[in-house]
């Protein structure tokens, strides 16, 4: 095992980070921004190291202060978390030539999944359904008014180097197409100095299903289950929940074993997320794979009882995965509610500063992930999430009546945060029903409706 491991980020994930580290008996090295000089990580780290300014491309994001700190503070390996580095092939290539172990996939397996229409191709290769679409990348105007003609309308076009959300255009007949192709192909070459595009079928209200693999270096490769992130705003995801309740036992079993084609067909190993849409019909098809642990892997983590985090860092250290397929059986409900200092009654705009009170809730099947507390200040810098409030219950019935009662003990003064539109939407018929889709943001709180920061 390693004896020191610095962890390239901030917030909640590097606490959680640390925390896995302690466990495990690894010394956590914490680096930080000058915004980021009173937070609460730090003191629970083993080390820290000031990494730069608060603009995250002169910290977070500056490759060279990050080496430097590895460097100065001697680790084996970095764990990236997610956000800033974790999805960067070329950072995961300097720290294996710095010696020194990227905890997450090889840089190969990022950059080969980053590429959607590649990551595309290696579905069709392993025998995991996709949504019908162009044969990879779409080249010019002409070829793709040829494959939406093919395919029908309504289609998709995405960029290849994007991912949630960023580089999509969704075309309805030939007109948009054409305007879509390129305004999509502009906007992805702004965006990622890169204009490939393909082309998709588009999926009307999909669900959003996500399955969590883990591999070691020695051929193991397992799943966890699902996750259901359907209720998301603008691609941010608001609440999550496992089992999801669209799937059932048969479909469970099928998108878990499609997952696992998927990462042996990439060559994974490490934490990973395949990605599918699940249409109203009951079919899925696979979308992406997001080659990091992401921001809700907890709820994984309570479902299965795997410390997700402990056996990412066990396998970079080249151990063997502590289980088997086998020994993983989802239990029980789980949901999460991602808690962000934002002001739903504004738009969602971020509502940095102060927080003059932070009480958590507490009670059985409770678990809050989260870096603030009472006299933190949120700077401005970076996201706004305050943190994750997660329930596991033996029923979704009660996992939302617990959440329903956490929400209402929990106590922030100072920011504004969207607790209130968390509990109007585990008050929601449909949610309440499990028959919501990827459109029931849009449909029932845009534009919001009023009184709701005051609502109990
Ligand atoms: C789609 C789609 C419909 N059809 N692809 C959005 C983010 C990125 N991960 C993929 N996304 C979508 N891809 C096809 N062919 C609809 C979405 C989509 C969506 C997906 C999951 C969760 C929320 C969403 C909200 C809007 C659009």
């Amino acid at each position: 095992m390693f004896g020191r491991v610095l962890i390239a980020n901030r917030g909640e994930i590097a606490q959680r980070i640390i925390r896995a580290c302690r466990e495990l008996g690894v010394e956590s090295v914490a680096v930080y921004s000058e915004a980021d000089a009173d937070a609460i990580y730090l003191r629970q780290a083993d080390e820290t190291i000031c990494i730069g300014p608060a603009p995250g491309a002169q910290s977070y994001l500056n490759i060279p202060a990050i080496i430097s700190a590895a460097e100065v503070a001697d680790v084996e390996a970095i764990h990236p978390g997610y956000g800033f580095l974790a999805e960067n092939a070329h950072f995961a290539e300097v720290c294996e030539s710095c010696k020194i172990k990227f905890i997450g996939p090889h840089p190969e397996v990022i950059s080969g999944v980053g590429h959607k229409a590649n990551a595309r191709e290696m579905a069709l290769r392993a025998g995991v359904p996709v949504v019908p679409g162009s044969d990879g990348a779409v080249p010019d105007e002409r070829t793709a008014l040829k494959v939406a003609g093919e395919i029908g309308y309504p289609v998709m076009i995405k960029a290849a180097a994007g991912g949630g959300g960023r580089g999509m255009r969704i075309a309805r007949n030939e007109p948009s197409l054409v305007g879509g192709f390129h305004a999509a192909r502009a906007e992805a070459k702004a965006a990622f100095d890169d204009d490939t595009v393909y082309i998709e079928k588009f999926v009307e209200n999909p669900r959003h299903i996500e399955v969590q693999i883990i591999g070691d270096e020695h051929g193991t490769l397992v799943h966890l289950g699902e996750r259901d992130c359907t209720v998301q705003r603008r691609h941010q995801k608001l609440i999550e929940e496992a089992r999801s309740p669209s799937l059932d036992d048969a479909q469970r079993e099928q998108i878990g074993e499609a997952a696992l084609r998927m990462a042996r067909e990439a060559g994974y190993y490490n934490a990973g997320t395949v990605e599918f849409l699940l249409d109203k019909h009951g079919n899925f098809y696979f979308i992406e794979v997001n080659a990091r642990i992401q921001v809700e892997h907890t709820v994984t983590e309570m479902m299965t009882g795997v410390d997700l985090i402990q056996e990412m860092i066990r396998v970079a250290a080249g151990q063997e995965l502590s289980f088997s397929q086998e020994d993983i059986e989802p239990s029980g409900h789980t949901i999460e509610c991602r808690i962000n200092a934002e002001d739903p009654e504004r738009n969602f705009q971020p509502s940095p500063g102060l927080i003059e009170t932070f009480v958590p809730p507490g009670g059985p099947g409770v678990r809050i992930d989260s870096h603030c507390y009472s006299g933190y200040r949120i700077p401005p810098n970076y996201d706004s999430m305050i943190g994750k409030l997660l329930v596991h219950r033996r029923t979704r019935e009660e996992a939302i009546a617990t959440m329903l009662r956490a929400l209402d003990e929990f106590i922030i003064e100072g920011p504004k945060t969207t607790i209130p539109i968390h509990k109007a939407i585990l008050r929601h018929s449909d949610f309440i029903a499990g028959q919501h889709d990827t459109g029931f943001m849009e449909r029932y709180f845009n534009p919001m409706p009023t009184g709701l920061g005051s609502r109990r």
